[in-house]
């Protein structure tokens, strides 16, 4: 993990006491909506950087395996040497194959500066559906102006990854990855369930929902002044 990424973890930490650290029913609802765009897809591809490799690499082959999804490295501090660990890392988790290092990431995203331009040539760049997970924004947004529909996994759901994203979980990819495999296996047989799916999914309305939600929950722990206490009600 990128030094950087301890600093993101963190920031991710604050947002999920805020939530509740549980996955709540706006992300319940943007993780069925992730596993019907992923299911529908003509060529889904899951981006892994140096956070997503540490926390959840069993969960993204296993999720490649049943969405039939490629799986990329793209990192924003982009070496050989941690291209190399990471595809390491998914390969001993079960991946066959791992795009996106070295000179297979030939292909360039525009908009986009320097190294955190690069990408595989048979994966995000001819991508229908991409899942970023803990991303920065810069890169969300140029994906999602390149036409992708971006999936992403996203505690802060102010971040701009999480305003830009197509389909915005707010949950701790933790949590939303394993949750995200069971509803993708359970929607495997049912294509049209899941066009209706996305049919009826909104993003914005689903974020506003996740912003009310912490909302509500900081004026009950105002009332309160105890946040233990609230935890203790929900036993
Ligand atoms: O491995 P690299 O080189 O690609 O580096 C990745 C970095 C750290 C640069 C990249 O992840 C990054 O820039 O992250 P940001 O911009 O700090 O954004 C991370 C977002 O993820 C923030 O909005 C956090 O709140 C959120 N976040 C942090 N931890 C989690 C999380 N979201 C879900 N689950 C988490 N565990």
């Amino acid at each position: 993990m990128a030094t950087a990424g301890l600093i993101a973890h963190g920031r991710g930490e604050a947002f999920d006491y805020l939530i509740g650290e549980e996955t709540t029913e706006p992300a319940l609802n943007a993780i069925k909506a992730a596993a019907s765009a992923f299911l529908t897809a003509e060529r889904a591809v899951i981006s892994v950087n140096g956070n997503t490799a540490a926390l959840v690499a069993e969960e993204i082959v296993r999720l490649a395996r049943v969405t039939k999804a490629k799986i990329e490295i793209n990192l924003f501090y982009r070496s050989l040497e941690r291209e190399l660990a990471i595809k390491e890392l998914l390969e001993k988790a079960g991946a066959r194959r791992v795009l996106g290092v070295g000179e297979d990431a030939s292909g360039k995203i525009p908009e986009l500066g320097s190294e955190r331009r690069r990408v595989d040539l048979r994966g995000m760049l001819v991508a229908d559906v991409v899942l970023v997970a803990l991303e920065d924004g810069d890169r969300t947004e140029a994906l999602a102006k390149l036409g992708k529909k971006v999936i992403a996994i996203d505690l802060n759901p102010l971040s701009r990854t999480a305003q830009k994203a197509a389909i915005t979980i707010v949950d701790n990819v933790v949590r939303a990855m394993p949750k995200l495999l069971e509803i993708a296996g359970k929607l495997k047989q049912d294509v049209e369930k899941c066009h209706e799916i996305l049919f009826d999914f909104d993003n914005k309305k689903n974020l506003v929902e996740s912003m009310k939600l912490i909302n509500e929950r900081l004026s009950k722990l105002a009332e309160k002044g105890e946040y233990l206490t609230l935890e203790d009600e929900k036993t």
